[in-house]
């Protein structure tokens, strides 16, 4: 049991390396909420998932800062010690909201975890040290500007390519994709819900092009029109937006609707409610993989130990810190080596903070007490 003191809530500005659009919106400034919890057994900190605008998600980083403040953290202290186990059943009265839900959990499992001297990785019990690693690729102008950043991708040695996809932006990327790196390499594409269910026949032609996976074709609701797509298209229909819980996910499967789940901790209010789903599948031979949210060295360390657990057979959205940054708020940022990522194995999330560059790039900060 933990006694919760105080809660910081710092905001941070990074920019990206360069811009990333996908088929909600171009992101170029990470405008990025952090919680910075203490504790009587010593602080951890978390990384809320959410972006600054209501696109990829109904959460967005200012309505994260008012739940947080005003709601889950005076509920979450009025209560007494809590283990991290226990953050997510005290705000269950909460609707929604389950990236600033997860960023409250992370926090807190990290100063437990410290506080323990154990990390994530022993506490989850994954059994890899390293994990396959792959890259989300955006939306370009030209061909010729997505063909040369693939191109960078593949030199850098990544494990498998995804590409963003909307409508026009299609199959033309992907044939010429395919065609650049070869047949064996893995290829996905990630259409953030831009498709309807009168999509089938044109998605369909990407049948050919022997990929992976398709990941949210159709909106976040339409369950049963991923259900029929699955029937009708040979790629396999994975699902992101549409997972948000447990239940969501056995539901999906049961359905037929998600023939692989993207694993987001944000999207499904924590890393103990992924680690859940993770175990769903497993038990359903549903292949998962680890999804990512543009994360800085907090989140991704994070991450990595959740993808080393066995069901995660593909490999996942956690590329190397560099892909989006040019300097990360950690002092050992994620690297990308051989097509692997090494899974952290210090205590709590397992990174430590570049406190000098975090604070040189802070925007806004607030202290709260516990109630
Ligand atoms: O962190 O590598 C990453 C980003 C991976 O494509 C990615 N994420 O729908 O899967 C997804 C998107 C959501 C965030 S886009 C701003
Ligand atoms: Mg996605």
């Amino acid at each position: 049991m933990m006694q919760l003191q105080q809660l910081e809530l710092r905001r941070i500005a990074l920019d990206l390396v360069t811009p990333f659009r996908t088929s909600f919106g171009t992101e170029q400034l990470r405008d990025i909420l952090l919680l910075h919890v203490t504790t009587d057994q010593g602080e951890g900190w978390g990384e809320c998932v959410a972006m600054a605008e209501p696109a990829y998600s109904a959460e967005f980083v200012d309505a994260a800062v008012i739940v947080l403040r005003d709601h889950f953290w005076p509920t979450l202290t009025a209560g007494g010690p809590i283990t991290a186990e226990e953050v997510t059943e005290r705000l269950a009265r909460y609707s929604g909201h389950p990236m600033s839900k997860a960023a409250l959990e992370s926090a807190v499992l990290d100063a437990q975890l410290r506080a323990a001297g154990t990390g994530l990785h022993t506490y989850f019990g994954g059994d890899r040290d390293r994990i396959p690693s792959g890259v989300s690729v955006g939306i370009f102008d030209t061909l010729d500007e997505l063909l040369a950043q693939v191109q960078g991708y593949v030199d850098d040695g990544y494990a498998r390519i995804k590409l963003k996809i909307e409508p026009g932006w299609d199959l033309e990327p992907v044939r010429l994709v395919r065609e650049l790196i070869g047949p064996d390499m893995g290829l996905q594409v990630d259409a953030n819900t831009a498709y309807d269910r009168t999509d089938g026949e044109h998605l369909a032609r990407l049948d050919e092009y022997d990929l992976l996976l398709i990941e949210q074709p159709l909106p976040e609701e339409d369950i049963l029109g991923h259900a029929r797509l699955a029937e009708a298209i040979e790629t396999p229909v994975c699902l992101d937006e549409s997972i948000v819980s447990l239940q969501t996910a056995a539901d999906a499967i049961e359905l037929g609707a998600a023939e692989i789940i993207n694993i987001k901790p944000g999207r499904v209010g924590g890393y103990l409610e992924a680690r859940r789903i993770h175990d769903l599948c497993v038990d359903r031979g549903v292949p998962v993989w680890c999804g990512g949210m543009v994360e800085t060295g907090i989140g991704r360390a994070a991450n990595a130990a959740l993808a080393a657990l066995p069901g995660f057979t593909l490999p996942g959205d956690i590329s190397a810190s560099s892909r989006f940054y040019r300097r990360d708020i950690v002092t050992q940022p994620i690297t990308v080596d051989d097509g692997h990522v090494r899974v952290p194995d210090g205590p709590g999330m397992g990174f430590e903070l570049d406190h000098e560059f975090l604070d040189s790039i802070t925007t806004w900060s607030t202290t709260l007490n516990a109630s």
